[in-house]
């Protein structure tokens, strides 16, 4: 499934604006669905949105797609009452070609059934609770246990769209590059969808000026840019740093011809013992010029310091937002930092746009958290996992700024059931791509834990001083030591810290420091930085400072308005915390 983009022989049409709303209590619409719970917006009904549309008569002559780039969670699609189709899962796209459901001479009307009520087989998991008891609890009581730590917005996430190809058109593109002295190697498949009858091929690379540099005839081929220019992470590299190309295909057919740009980068992606390499022969590093040398021992270590984050945002929720986007990106680069993770979920294909754009790195995690009771290693469960996988890679693979793909979040793995499922969602991840490093990110470990043994690199998530130890800041890098030490005894491969913070009241002072005020929040990552620092050189490759910025989340005694781990609160002011890691980010980039 590809991205929808206008070409000379595709069309879209944006469904964006105010939809009609309401909530649906008829039981027919709630066949399928349980009642979700009270803390989310959904309660006890779907949500209906509708919205009518037309479509220019020229359309008959067209296959046309209705695609939604994400609804949250099990939706139901009609279009002018017929139902097209159905979709579970949320944070990825989905679509179906409308034939007889379409009026071409008139109004459609389409409606869009949403509810985000999760059960033990659904990613991430959840339970229903009933509360029978009629002396304590109003009839119909219930609660939905989820045990992830952020707001489970329920709704139509991401924009609508309805898109025409023709009816032999291009279905599906995968982009692998590789990298071989100054040239750079990009080995293309293409999948053509419907009749393709007397289907020709041609492809062409064009540079950033959309100048053409290769050219390939087949569905299937490598072509070779010379003195490629290679996509580097910002701070990696003089400018331009995060060089994008475009693989532009133009298939035909009897029925006609299709044209699809797809952008991509060249760059490679290793692990050895103690790094992670981007790309194997360094041109520049951190703006120096390096001299070039084929050595894979003398690859430039990534370092991976950045922050993971969150869609949200005060009044949108997790909506798509442009000016968001914007903002998030502009503050990314003021603190100087390479890489972002997709926490917990994978975010909208225009977020990942400008990580591929700007040259930010990302870690893409799928939804699978809060994974914690062995009621979710299910069968149900893992063929849906492993169906994620699937949209979720299938959705990203070609995106440079990709580096590493993460399965899951903080999920149970000391009960032997872990080991069959984790072992099964990484390989079926490794075999969609063999490219990148898979992993996923820990919480407890490394002892008596039957899973980590599967990844390509351990990202690890530690709250010392805060979970535990709360307000001594004095034994982190004592414990930070002791813990990473103990990782690299069990596992010969290098370290991500991928969580590490406080909750923070911004303008919340106190001195000496206490929890919750702006001089905790800086003491207590100096205290993990003084300790990173001893490890950097080794086998530590990147620390994420959770969380970029505040975000809300369920109702929860331990929770002041919602998580307040953030450098910059949920309105995106900078804490005194922001400007710490600023400083530090700055002088890592400046390190020769
Ligand atoms: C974690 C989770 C993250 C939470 C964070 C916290 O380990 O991965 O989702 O928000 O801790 O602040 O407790």
């Amino acid at each position: 499934m590809l991205y929808p983009r206008f070409s000379e022989t595709r069309t879209i049409i944006e469904m964006n604006g105010m939809w009609k709303f309401r909530a649906d209590m008829s039981p027919s619409r709630n066949e399928g669905f349980i009642k979700s719970g009270t803390h989310s917006h959904c309660r006890r009904q779907e949500m209906l949105f509708l919205c009518q549309v037309f479509v220019p008569v020229e359309w008959q002559q067209k296959r046309v797609v209705l695609r939604f780039d994400s609804a949250h969670y099990n939706t139901i699609v009609w279009v002018n009452s017929q139902e097209v189709l159905r979709h579970v899962g949320g944070h990825l796209p989905f679509e179906v070609q409308l034939k007889s459901s379409l009026n071409i001479n008139g109004a459609n009307r389409l409606t869009v059934a949403v509810n985000n009520t999760l059960t033990p087989s659904t990613l991430p998991p959840g339970t229903i609770h009933y509360m029978k008891d009629t002396n304590r609890y109003p009839p119909g009581y219930f609660v939905q246990d989820i045990s992830f730590d952020f707001f489970n917005y329920a709704g139509i996430h991401r924009s609508v769209k309805l898109y025409t190809t023709p009816t032999d058109y291009i279905d599906d593109i995968t982009i692998v590059t590789d990298v071989k002295g100054s040239d750079g190697i990009v080995d293309y498949l293409i999948a053509g969808g419907g009749p393709t009858n007397g289907t020709t091929i041609e492809v062409e690379v064009l540079d950033a000026d959309g100048i053409a540099v290769a050219t390939g005839h087949k569905q299937n081929e490598q072509m070779i840019i010379h003195n490629v220019n290679l996509w580097w992470p910002f701070g990696m590299s003089k400018k331009p740093t995060a060089y994008m190309y475009t693989l532009k295909v133009t298939m035909t057919s009897d029925a006609g011809i299709d044209v699809y740009r797809q952008p991509f980068g060249v760059r490679t992606v290793k692990v050895t013992s103690t790094q992670l390499l981007i790309n194997n022969k360094p041109f520049y590093c951190h703006g120096v010029p390096k001299h070039e040398d084929s050595d894979v021992s003398n690859n430039k270590p990534f370092y991976c310091h950045g922050v993971p984050k969150h869609e949200d945002s005060d009044i949108r929720g997790k909506g798509l937002d442009y000016a968001l986007i914007a903002k998030d990106f502009n503050l990314l680069k003021w603190l100087g930092a390479t890489c972002i993770r997709t926490s917990h979920y994978p975010y909208a294909e225009e977020i990942m746009d400008q990580c591929d754009q700007q040259g930010i790195a990302v870690i893409v995690e799928s939804p699978g958290v809060g994974i914690t009771s062995v009621a979710y290693f299910g069968n149900a469960s893992l063929s849906h996992h492993l169906e994620v996988m699937n949209e979720m890679v299938r959705r990203d693979k070609n995106r440079p700024a990709v580096i590493i793909w993460s399965v899951a979040n903080e999920p149970l793995v000391t009960v032997p059931q872990a080991e069959h499922y984790f072992n099964s969602v990484i390989m079926h991840t490794k075999n969609l791509d063999p490219t990148r490093p898979v992993t996923f990110v820990a919480a407890v470990g490394p002892d008596g834990d039957y899973a980590t043994k599967y990844v390509d690199i351990l990202c690890i998530n530690r709250y010392f001083a805060w979970y535990h130890d709360c307000g001594h800041t004095e034994v982190i890098q004592k414990q930070v030591e002791y813990d990473m030490n103990k990782w690299r005894e069990h596992h010969n491969i290098p370290i991500i810290v991928t969580e590490y913070g406080a909750d923070t009241v911004a303008g919340l002072h106190q001195s000496p420091s206490y929890v919750f005020t702006e001089e905790y929040q800086v003491e207590f990552l100096s205290e993990y930085h003084a300790a990173f620092d001893k490890m950097r050189k080794k086998f530590l490759v990147g620390e994420m400072v959770w969380n970029f910025a505040d975000f809300m989340t369920k109702e929860d005694i331990t929770r002041v308005v919602g998580n307040r781990k953030g450098l910059f609160t949920r309105q995106r002011q900078p804490k005194m915390s922001a400007h710490l890691l600023k400083k530090r980010y700055e002088s890592i980039m400046n390190e020769t």
